[in-house]
């Protein structure tokens, strides 16, 4: 009986030419608090992570290719992009943010528990929001 390899490849590995600038994780509280979400790639709809309107804070960590991104990019930083709606929507607020973290995403920002997707490096946001005192 020949027993069968386990499927330990994880989801990631599917995409060989996937990037990872940037890494995001979400809390569900402010003060990093609550449960949270690590998001490594575009992620159009939260609440299949049972996630949607709950993220209050974000640390948002430079990914193992940070460094290769950016210097082919011309030394642009990578950005992360939290949206009200689902699918990247732009008719609802958008939110842009370069590596750092934010403890509380109502101030100043006015984004607590309404992000529903996720983009890294959608350049169709041009403007990147000030950073989180
Ligand atoms: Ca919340």
């Amino acid at each position: 009986m020949i027993l069968p390899i386990p499927a330990l490849i994880p989801r990631i590995s599917a995409q060989p030419s996937q990037q990872y600038p940037l890494i995001a994780v979400l809390w569900e509280h402010a003060g990093y608090g609550g449960t949270k979400r690590a998001i490594f790639f575009d992620t159009s709809n939260l609440a299949l992570e049972n996630f949607d309107n709950k993220a209050s804070a974000i640390g948002v960590y430079r990914g193992p290719d940070y460094d290769n991104w950016k210097n082919t990019h011309g030394g642009t930083e990578p950005t992360v992009s939290l949206c009200a709606a689902p699918n990247y929507g732009e008719a609802d607020p958008i939110l842009v943010l370069t590596a750092g973290a934010c403890a509380n995403l109502g101030i100043p920002y006015n984004f607590n528990d309404i992000t529903s997707s996720v983009k890294f490096n959608a350049r169709v946001f041009a403007s990147t929001s000030p950073p989180c005192p």
